[in-house]
């Protein structure tokens, strides 16, 4: 297995912390999604990371069809059990929200220059990581077990500490503060820290 990343990506990092608490070894492939770099090309035509090419040869992208493909490589634990599916799939829906609106947000500065949040579109990504902080917040007791919903949040406020710090979401959201801290000890997080 290889799994094409960099070292910046909330989706990479998700898709590898996945991986270390599965216990899988993937081979990691640095590469910059940005450059046109036809290794990654190869494996994803969207030119973009994570990408992950089994055993088998076969090419997956997007991160949360990488990480339900990790699911059923390694055993245990299970991070999508049955009897939980449709909660950790919402939670997991919540953690791409936020990383998407945060990671959008950081682009379209990044091109645009930092006007582009008072655009109808950056005041809405803006609005979407402040309702789905809110959100969590109110939900924080639900985040307590490891699912692939815990983590998937867990890397997203960790982009918002590493991308938007100015956002301060740890002194307006105590509670998911709290829980997060508690997850950055682990070693998958420890090990896979932005950079
Ligand atoms: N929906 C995708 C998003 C992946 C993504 O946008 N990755 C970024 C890096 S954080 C990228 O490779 N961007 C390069 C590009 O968009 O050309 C996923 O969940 O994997």
């Amino acid at each position: 297995m290889k799994l094409y990343l960099n070292a910046t990506s909330p989706y990479a990092r998700f898709v590898r912390v996945v991986a270390l608490e599965k216990g899988l070894k993937p081979e990691l492939v640095w590469v910059d999604p940005w450059s046109n770099d036809p290794a990654l090309l190869a494996v994803n035509p969207a030119l973009r990371v994570p990408a992950l090419e089994t055993d088998a040869g076969l090419c997956l992208s997007e991160s949360m069809l990488i990480a339900l493909h990790l699911e059923q490589e390694g055993a245990t634990p299970q991070l999508l059990p049955k009897e939980m599916q449709d909660q950790v799939l919402q939670l997991m829906g919540w953690g791409q929200g936020l990383t998407d609106a945060a990671f959008n947000t950081v682009i379209a500065r990044k091109h645009q220059g930092s006007a582009v949040d008072q655009s109808e579109l950056g005041k809405r990504r803006l609005a979407a990581i402040t309702h789905t902080l809110q959100q969590l917040e109110h939900q924080a007791a639900r985040l307590e077990q490891l699912n692939l919903g815990s983590l998937l949040v867990a890397v997203a406020l960790d982009y918002l500490s590493f991308r938007l710090p100015e956002i301060q979401w740890q002194k307006h959201y105590p509670m998911l503060a709290d829980w997060q801290q508690t997850l950055l000890q682990r070693d998958s997080f420890k090990s896979t820290a932005f950079a």
